[in-house]
């Protein structure tokens, strides 16, 4: 296979393959490289069936049957591959709760006067505050806030048996009742972590049941509880997402200008970039060594949180990171938590890019920290973007910007879909009784080098807006997705028949992109929404999620939380399960029994489509539909 052939069978975006191209003529060492001299990857983790949780081992199972059968514990496979299940179900929940943490700690600030972040919407903080029981009459935008924050606080200090304020306001009251019965109902967010640690460790735990209903139970104080809270909070200090354009691609680095790249997950610092980029101060300085402005693009699910908000251009999704400094056009990268590859300082070192670590959790050999807190979030940002713009006069002439990037329109909230239907889910429920829409589902999660890049997104998306099915996504899958053109009004034209005409009279994409990872809790409010407005379950409704592209350990807490929704859920890679039939049978099939959701795993996108299809069209016949 020639070079170029080889490229072609990484990814489908064109500027993708521009800058892999460009990668091997400078012998610069990018993920798929690194992919390549780990393959093949090790049997026994692929399996799930290896474990080191104490020093008599590490253990492996003979995935045959064989020997040894048992750790030196007496662990089976099946324990070894719950307890690995378990603990990537723990990571997840603490990665996105934490984040939620975050957000509340700042809200409270914020109103406390501590801290430079004012309510921008005043409306959804009293929509939020109604939701959680708060009384808002004759009390100031400051102490809702403060009260919401200590609500939010609380999910993660409970020490009794009672749930979440955050999954008791905003569950349905069918889901809720069912968790109840079977106690799910996490206690709080960080207990739920903290058990699944616990009973991980040796000799606690070894009941692959037991193991999975904890795992679902802290799946929940993820998707109902850190997730959604973290969502609805950045709405109230950032402003809850409206339809705005936007674009999607390498392409929206600007040659001329001091490109800033902000990659990661927390709006938190994120937002102050951009304000401090907008500043008349900065923007003086900029032209002062000689750029024509400032151009703040971001990656990832911060780029994703910029992006619906406000419309600011994102660079591309997880696979482009390193990508990105290879264009020789990047001042700075600005990272915080998550998803950041550690190879990161490594590729800057080619170039005159400054890799600008923030957090104090996430420290880069390599790169420059400067850490953020938010009290000083003004001075800090400032300071961030001087690094950058005195970086500019050290960029060498071999730039490439790759010229593609695409339009799309993005910012579907719970609330822009209410609006954009006129105010009530009946025109969406009726296009769905009707058949013009034949269901939703949601597409999340990442890209993993193991499969093409986007092709999975892309193919899948394509394939369920052909046939009339309406999708919403939120992550890398979104970025993919709007990279492609599938977030423009054009690919209206894509969708069938049914959809086109719901989306032609909306004037709306068929596919809408919902935000970041944190704002999959978004499809769980929507879906509850649905359930609710029709009187069923969730687990009655024609839809499914999917996870085509997936990698993070983030992405095994949202399929959990979906199917312990409800939600038959679809993943495009193998989770390393294999190894326990006993697991997989649960994961499966008797999932299905206990909260009326299952996993199915398909790496083809298309059979996963059909997978799909076939799932919805029961779904429909079941209500009668
Ligand atoms: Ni949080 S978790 S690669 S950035 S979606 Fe993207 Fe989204 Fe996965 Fe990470
Ligand atoms: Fe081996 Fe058991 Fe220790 Fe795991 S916990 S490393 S299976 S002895």
């Amino acid at each position: 296979m020639s070079a170029n052939d080889k490229i072609n069978e990484l990814t489908i975006s064109q500027p993708t393959k521009e800058m892999l191209s460009i990668a091997k003529e400078k012998g610069i060492e990018t993920t798929w490289d690194r992919l390549e001299k780990q393959e093949p990857h090790c049997g026994f983790g692929q399996l799930g069936i290896c474990c080191r949780n104490c020093t008599m081992g590490p253990c492996r199972i003979d995935p045959f049957g064989g020997e040894p059968r048992k750790g030196v514990c007496g662990a089976t496979a099946d324990t070894i591959v719950a307890r690995n299940f378990a603990r990537m179900v723990a990571a997840g929940t603490a990665a996105h709760s934490d984040h939620g943490r975050g957000v509340a700690l700042t809200l409270l600030e914020g109103a406390e006067g501590k801290a430079p972040y004012p309510i921008k919407d005043k409306e959804k903080l009293k929509s939020v505050a109604t939701k959680l029981g708060i009384e808002i009459e004759g009390k100031s935008d400051e102490e809702i806030a403060k009260e919401i924050a200590k609500k939010a606080l609380e999910d993660f200090s409970r020490q009794n048996e009672d749930t979440l304020n955050f999954l008791k306001a905003y569950a349905p009251k069918k889901r809720f009742e069912l968790w109840k019965s079977l106690g799910v109902l996490p206690r709080n967010i960080d207990r739920e972590v903290v058990d699944i640690m616990h009973r991980t460790s040796i000799g606690v735990d070894n009941d692959p049941l037991s193991l999975i209903v904890q795992s679902i139970k802290t799946s929940l104080a993820d998707g109902w509880g850190g997730s959604l809270l973290a969502t609805e909070l950045q709405d109230i200090l950032f402003g809850t997402p409206q339809p705005v354009k936007g674009f999607a691609d390498l392409g929206v680095l600007d040659e001329k200008k001091v490109n800033i790249i902000v990659h990661g997950h927390e709006p938190i610092l994120s937002e102050k970039i951009v304000e401090a980029a907008e500043s008349e101060e900065m923007q003086k300085l900029a032209k002062e060594v000689g750029a024509e402005g400032i151009n703040v693009c971001g990656m990832c699910c911060t780029g994703n949180e910029l992006l619906v908000r406000h419309g600011v251009p994102v660079a591309g999704n997880f696979l482009q990171q390193e990508l990105a400094i290879i264009t020789g056009a990047v001042e700075a990268m600005v990272v915080d938590v998550q998803c950041i590859m550690p190879s990161l300082p490594d590729i800057a070192k080619c170039y005159h890019t400054k890799i600008i670590s923030t957090s104090k959790q996430a420290k880069f050999p390599g790169a420059v920290h400067i850490e953020f807190n938010e009290e000083n979030a003004d001075e800090i940002a400032k300071e961030i973007v001087k690094t950058a713009i005195e970086n500019f006069k050290n960029r060498k002439k071999s730039v490439h910007i790759p010229n593609e990037k695409k339009e799309c329109i993005v910012g579907f909230s719970v609330e822009a879909i209410l609006s954009a239907l006129g105010g009530s889910l009946d025109a969406l429920i009726d296009a769905i009784k009707s058949g013009k829409i034949k269901g939703a589902v949601g597409i999340v999660g990442c890209n993993n080098p193991k499969v093409k890049h986007n092709y999975a997104h892309v193919e899948l998306t394509k394939e369920l807006i052909k046939n009339d099915i309406l999708v919403v996504q939120t992550g890398c899958a979104a970025i993919a997705c709007a990279e492609a053109g599938l977030l423009s009004l054009d690919a209206i034209e894509l969708a069938g028949d049914g959809l086109k005409e719901v989306c032609k009279a909306l004037n709306v994409p068929p596919v809408l992109h919902l935000g970041s990872c944190v704002d999959c809790s978004r499809i769980l409010v929507l879906l509850g929404a649905l359930a609710e407005a029709l009187g069923v379950d969730i687990s009655d409704l024609p839809v499914a999620g999917a996870a085509p592209e997936w990698m993070s350990e983030k992405a095994v807490a949202i399929g959990t939380y979906f199917v312990a929704s409800g939600v038959f859920t679809v993943l495009g890679v193998v989770p390393p399960i294999l190894g326990s039939k006993e697991v997989v049978k649960i994961a499966t099939q008797d999932a299905e029994k206990l909260v009326g959701g299952k996993f199915a795993v398909e790496t083809d996108p298309v059979k996963a489509a059909k997978l799909i299809i076939k799932h919805i069209e029961e779904k429909r016949e079941k209500l009668g539909i």
